[in-house]
């Protein structure tokens, strides 16, 4: 099991608040609302094709693209994920990752929302990504999304992880193309990480 960072009081107080309307009210129409509203119980959404363990790519989704304010920005063709490195910075296309090598991972997300699924990813190593960039292995790794605001938009991952050679800039997942909602153009997938560091929709990425 994952050892660091919880998640943020917000998915804890959401929870409450959900079971709160659940107690409070019965009727499938006020559950509905809430699955609407409510990112964690996206899982549970009747009107979505993303049903507990059967979102798009076999992969259940915590939060969408365009819950999290970010379509536009990741639809863009003119998205470049920036990488900084001992005072350079670098801009790759999604097309130049994936002339860069790829290597594939099966690495589960678990979600501390109660779900666990292994996927098969395919991407880019952080090692490999860094070493176009810069002279040293970076010590650790701010990793930047697209999203403008929100609890997982900046976050950090310590040196063993940024070294570990099955942690990738994804590019597909179960051989296809991320989905949108999974992240596309780009999102981070590591060993031994709670899912909600493993960032969607990258933006930037610096070595610390
Ligand atoms: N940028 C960003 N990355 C994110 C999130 C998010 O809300 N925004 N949610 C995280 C959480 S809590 C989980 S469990 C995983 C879920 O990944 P999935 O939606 O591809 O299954 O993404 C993580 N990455
Ligand atoms: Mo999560």
């Amino acid at each position: 099991m994952p050892t660091s960072a919880p998640e943020p009081r917000r998915d804890l107080l959401t929870r409450r608040a959900f079971f709160g309307t659940i107690a409070a009210a019965s009727g499938a129409l006020v559950l509905l609302t809430a699955g609407q509203s409510f990112a964690p119980f996206d899982g549970f959404n009747l009107f979505a094709p993303r049903r507990y363990g059967a979102g798009p790519q076999s992969l259940p989704i915590n939060r969408t693209a365009r819950k999290a304010g970010v379509r536009d920005a990741a639809l863009d063709p003119g998205w470049r994920l920036e990488v900084e490195a001992d005072g350079r910075t670098a801009a790759f296309s999604r097309a130049q990752l994936r002339r860069l090598p790829q290597t594939e991972a099966v690495l589960p997300i678990a979600c501390v929302e109660g779900w666990s699924t292994s996927a098969h990813w395919r991407g880019v190593r952080l090692a490999e990504l860094f070493a176009h960039v810069g002279s040293t292995t970076p010590r650790g790794i701010r990793v930047r999304s697209l999203e403008t605001h929100g609890a997982y938009r900046v976050t950090t991952m310590e040196t063993e992880f940024a070294r570990d050679p099955t942690a990738l800039v994804a590019l597909e997942l179960n051989g296809e193309a991320l989905d949108l909602d999974h992240g596309y153009p780009a999102r981070i997938i590591a060993p031994g990480r709670p899912g909600v560091l493993q960032t969607k929709w990258l933006a930037r990425l610096e070595a610390l």
